[in-house]
């Protein structure tokens, strides 16, 4: 089995598309493993997919992106779906990264971080994390630094995806900071 593969195609139906795969996401985005499943076995490659296979799929995973609890599934981050996932309020890290490519940042410094297509904003713990987040879009990318510790001490929520990513639901230019490329060039 290519868990690759189905980990993305889970990510497509749990983060954008449960429609699609006639879905029903509660308010924190959980869906029956037992619907997943039925849903995933009517498309061909996937007709023999068992429950272990999810479980195996999360383990072998680079990244944190789903999580299974009692019997349920679901996306930890990403999503799109026009139903608002309810995250978890959590006090962040005094600083967060953000890896973006450089064509984005006169419209990031004017008008802070915007969710765009996806529900929150996106943040990483690790300033390597974000390097790697960034390198999806340019190959030399733009690694700001968010002063979370101020922007939090001034109200504003930060909720938790995994241990690595952390959401908001836009983060203001004035929490923003650009990192310059020595201190970039130290993590890969
Ligand atoms: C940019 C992957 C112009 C923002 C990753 C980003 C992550 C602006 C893009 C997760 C802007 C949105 C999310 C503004 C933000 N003007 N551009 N004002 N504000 N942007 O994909 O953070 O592997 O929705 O910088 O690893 O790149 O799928 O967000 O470049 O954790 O599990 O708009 O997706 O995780 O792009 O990535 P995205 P992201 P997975």
């Amino acid at each position: 089995m290519d868990y690759q593969k189905l980990s993305k195609e889970v990510s497509y139906a749990l983060r954008h598309a449960p429609h699609e795969y006639e879905l029903e996401l509660d308010d924190q985005g959980w869906v029956s493993m037992a619907q997943l499943l039925q849903a995933l076995q009517e498309v061909p490659l996937w007709s023999q997919v068992t429950e272990e296979d999810l479980h195996e799929m999360i383990s072998r995973s680079d990244k944190k992106r789903h999580e299974i609890h009692n019997g349920k599934i679901r996306a930890l981050y990403g999503h799109s779906v026009p139903q608002k996932i309810r995250k978890e309020v959590k006090t962040p890290p005094d600083i967060l990264y953000h890896g973006t490519a450089t064509r984005f940042i006169d419209a990031i410094m004017k008008n802070g971080l915007l969710p765009k297509g996806r529900q929150y904003v996106h943040l990483s713990e690790e300033m390597a994390t974000a390097k790697q987040v960034g390198k999806r879009r340019d190959e030399h990318p733009v690694i700001l630094k968010i002063d979370a510790k101020l922007a939090w001490s001034e109200g504003v929520e930060f909720y938790h995806g995994n241990e690595m990513v952390w959401l908001a639901d836009r983060v203001d230019r004035r929490y923003i900071s650009m990192i310059n490329d020595d201190e970039s060039r130290t993590v890969s």
